[in-house]
């Protein structure tokens, strides 16, 4: 095995070099910013070419030589792909493993860097508190987490809630989860409607469930009924209303939807997001909702995703609290109260 050392003043001009004389896949074992007198400062990187024979099969440790050189390739990959802040962060090498984490778990690659700022990741002379980078790191992202809890504290006010999205997000299958916990655990009065004007015998799914849990269930098809239905749920602590899945580009039934939930009638509407769905995605439904001015997000399916910094990335877009998680099909087991840990936790767990 030949390794081979490359010296550049900075450290995109080396791997320059690493690649154009070893390929491609050239394999980076080693890095260090060294002292050359009136020079200033260069950066060494000792490399060997992907084809060398360094992995010994017999020697029992061939899964770890792997995993670590699986690793590696994956920095360099990061480091390539992070024009501007490539030398401070392999300069730090905890840094840089907190940022892989962060574009492991779906941060937006900006996102990621500014929070690594504000953890004082490349601030000069911290380099030997890696321990508070990572620390003011998380502080720095579940600083933008909030939480709101659409059934706390009501005070004998009634809550009036409904539950908006697109098609399939799991809006009634959200529902009948808190409806069940609101009678079975907290002992609420809660009704329910089902705003669709869409689908004959839509009603029929969240009703099955009412008559589970003996609780009332109303259709609406236009304004007037939804005001009747209330106003036929007035004793009950809480109204949860389902509506029809819009597609996230139907802008017209949106606004049809926000002339049957009219302001006066202070309905207090929930956005939910597949937590899989691309940045993208999520953010333009959220645009194409936003008329309906939801209260919180409710992120769902977590149990399908690989990847939660899409929550995240919705944050930094349109700031909003999150009031719940939903993480499976079992109804009424599936949901969570988010919690600023919680997420946290999602977000840092990934290798
Ligand atoms: N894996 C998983 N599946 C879920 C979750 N929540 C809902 N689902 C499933 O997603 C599918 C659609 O759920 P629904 O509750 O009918 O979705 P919806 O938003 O009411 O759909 P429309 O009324 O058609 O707009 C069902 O198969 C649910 O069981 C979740 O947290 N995880
Ligand atoms: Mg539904």
């Amino acid at each position: 095995m030949q390794i081979s050392k490359y010296k550049a003043k900075t450290i995109s001009d080396a791997i320059s070099m690493v690649k154009n004389e070893l390929g491609q896949d050239a394999i980076i074992l080693s890095s260090r910013k060294i002292k050359e007198g009136a020079n200033g400062h260069l950066f060494e990187i000792s490399a060997i070419s992907s084809g060398a024979d360094i992995i010994n099969n017999s020697s029992g440790q061939y899964e770890d030589v792997k995993s670590e050189l699986m690793n590696i390739k994956e920095m360099i990959y990061i480091l390539n792909h992070s024009e501007g802040i490539t030398d401070r962060l392999i300069m730090k090498p905890e840094t840089l493993s907190i940022y892989a984490k962060l574009l492991r778990n779906g941060f937006n690659e900006h996102y990621a860097r500014a929070f690594l700022e504000k953890g004082g990741a490349f601030s000069n002379g911290s380099s030997n508190n890696l321990k508070k980078i990572r620390t003011e790191t998380i502080k720095a992202i579940t600083e933008i987490i909030g939480i709101y809890k659409p059934f706390e504290n009501t005070n004998g006010v009634q809550t009036v809630t409904a539950m908006i999205g697109t098609t399939g997000v799991g809006k009634t299958t959200t529902i009948a989860k808190l409806a069940a916990q609101l009678v079975l655990k907290s002992k609420k009065k809660v009704g329910l409607i089902s705003v669709d004007s869409y689908r004959i015998g839509a009603i029929e799914q969240l009703k099955t469930y009412a008559n589970i849990l003996g609780i009332p269930c109303f259709p609406a098809f236009n304004r007037k009924d939804l005001i009747a239905a209330i106003k036929r749920l007035k004793n009950m602590d809480v109204v949860i209303i389902d509506t029809a899945g819009q597609s996230q580009y139907d802008e017209k039934r949106i606004e049809e939807l926000k002339n049957i939930m009219t302001e006066d009638l202070k309905i207090h509407s929930h956005l939910l997001l597949n937590a899989a769905t691309s940045e993208e995605e999520m953010n333009k439904t959220a645009i194409n909702f936003s008329p309906l001015k939801f209260k919180s997000y409710i992120f769902t399916k977590l149990d399908e995703s690989e990847k939660y910094g899409s929550i995240i990335n919705q944050l930094m877009k349109k700031q909003l609290p999150i009031s719940y998680l939903t993480t499976g099909q079992n109804v009424p087991d599936d949901i969570e109260e988010a919690s600023k840990n919680k997420i946290a936790k999602l977000l840092l767990n990934k290798n």
